[in-house]
């Protein structure tokens, strides 16, 4: 046994530091309420007080830090995206995760990996050159291989794939990491934490008082606060909270589920995306293979996790990699996915005078979470949009002005 644990076991006078300090009681009054204490939420508080002074600030948390879709994603960045806005924004993202665990003092494990989105069609290839060319042209780190360079990169892969799909090319994408995810949510927590934020766990939002001038409260499980601009950064309770300011967004809830094998040795260093076959795939550093599908094709609010999710997923990995077959799978669970009809976020102002929306994260938020924060805490300082997310405000479907993002999802949907 260590001596350090030892010692803090035996002894009274070296309790073991905490990350967060746990504030006693809620104040009356704050400057602005974050809701949601996900990356997401944790990451504008952190960027309210490091970049804008503004520390006054509650992060309330219906449950415990990252426990929602920041503890549940299969942690994947990327910036490989279709449309100019989401490749601006995604790029950005990129370039704060690589300096993320030097500023927190805090090893986020990233490791960048290089990430293979496989194409088995024609029209994936046209797809893929597509999204190649957006790319390159605003600077970022992707081209369309052909079969023979996939086969090179990832010998282990049975190129024809049971004879189901055989693979023709992909969009490589140098940059695509993995990144621990709590780590990623603690290191915003504490650096909020030391700098003044307050997070309050434990602590749900019930319900949201505005009047003709906009908000002006929040009631919650432990009582009222007083605040004249919240940010709900809720994900798969978007549609329950903004209900409570009267707003409807076009976001529907379904379950995206994920599961991981027992550790083995490392053996897959890029990142495996297979759209045809409905895989994804990364080792961790653990030696865990993470693996992760499609939605769930049906609304539903809920994180159970299904059998038929694992078996297909299962014969879809062993398509592609048979010698797998022997395998554990040891665990396996979902999250709330909160889809848009465009695949693109809802960011920024609102209707609602001091509510702020930082939603629509679906199955690809955890990668945004440095650059979310960052804008966010910029539009709430600001009271107006920072630049990057002008493509993702709400008033883009009354526009009918959608951000087509769904040819650069993880997976078919
Ligand atoms: P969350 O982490 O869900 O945080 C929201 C928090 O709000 C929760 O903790 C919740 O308890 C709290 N809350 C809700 N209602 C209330 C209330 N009334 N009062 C107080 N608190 C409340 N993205 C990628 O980029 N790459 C991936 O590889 C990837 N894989 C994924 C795999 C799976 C299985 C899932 C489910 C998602 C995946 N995603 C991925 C998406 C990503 O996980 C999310 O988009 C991202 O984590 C959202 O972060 P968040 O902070 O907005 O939300
Ligand atoms: O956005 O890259 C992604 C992703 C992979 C798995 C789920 N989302």
């Amino acid at each position: 046994m260590p001596w350090r644990l030892l010692r803090f076991a035996l002894s009274r006078t070296h309790p073991e530091p905490r990350m967060f300090t746990r504030p006693a009681r809620l104040k009356p009054a704050y400057d602005v309420v974050i809701i949601g204490a996900g990356g997401h939420g944790l990451a504008a508080a952190y960027y309210l007080a490091r970049d804008h002074g503004i520390t006054n600030v509650a992060v309330l948390e219906k449950g415990y830090i990252g426990g929602g879709n920041t503890g549940r994603n299969t942690t994947i960045i990327r910036s490989n995206y279709l449309t100019v806005e989401g490749v601006a924004f995604f790029d950005e993202s990129v370039r704060l995760w690589q300096d993320l665990s030097t500023e927190f003092d805090l090893n986020l494990f990233y490791s960048t990996r290089g990430h293979f989105t496989l194409a088995h069609t024609d029209s994936a290839m046209r797809t893929m050159r597509w999204r190649a060319e957006v790319n390159k042209h605003l600077g970022v780190d992707s081209e369309l291989v052909d079969a023979q360079s996939v086969a090179t990169a990832i010998p282990m892969m049975d190129m024809s794939c049971a004879g189901h799909a055989p693979v023709l090319g992909a969009l490589y994408h140098a940059p695509g990491a993995i990144a621990r995810h709590d780590a990623v949510a603690w290191g915003y927590g504490r650096g909020a934490d030391q700098r003044g934020a307050e997070i309050h766990q434990q602590t749900e939002v019930t319900g949201i008082e505005i009047n003709d001038s906009g908000v002006v409260g929040v009631n919650t499980t432990r009582g009222r606060i007083a605040t004249r601009k919240v940010l709900c950064a809720v994900a798969g309770s978007t549609p329950r909270v903004a209900e409570m300011v009267g707003l409807r967004t076009p976001i529907y809830i379904h379950p995206l589920q994920a599961m991981v094998s027992e550790p083995v040795k490392p053996w897959l260093d890029p990142i495996i995306v297979s759209g045809s076959l409905h895989v994804y795939v990364s080792q961790s550093a653990r030696g865990e293979l993470v693996m992760g599908a499609s939605l769930d094709p049906y609304e539903l609010h809920s994180t159970r996790s299904t059998l038929d999710f694992a078996e297909g997923l299962a014969a879809h990995m062993l398509d592609m990699f048979p010698f797998l077959s022997d395998v554990k799978v040891v665990r396996q669970w979902a999250g709330m996915a909160d889809m848009t009809p465009d695949f693109a976020p809802i960011m920024g102002k609102t209707p609602v005078e001091g509510f702020y929306l930082d939603a629509g994260w679906g199955t690809w938020g955890f990668k945004a979470t440095p650059v979310s924060g960052k804008t966010m805490a910029h539009t709430v300082a600001h009271d107006a949009n920072h630049a990057l997310i002008e493509g993702f405000n709400l008033s883009r479907f009354g526009r009918y002005q959608l951000t087509g993002e769904k040819g650069a999802a993880s997976v078919g949907h």
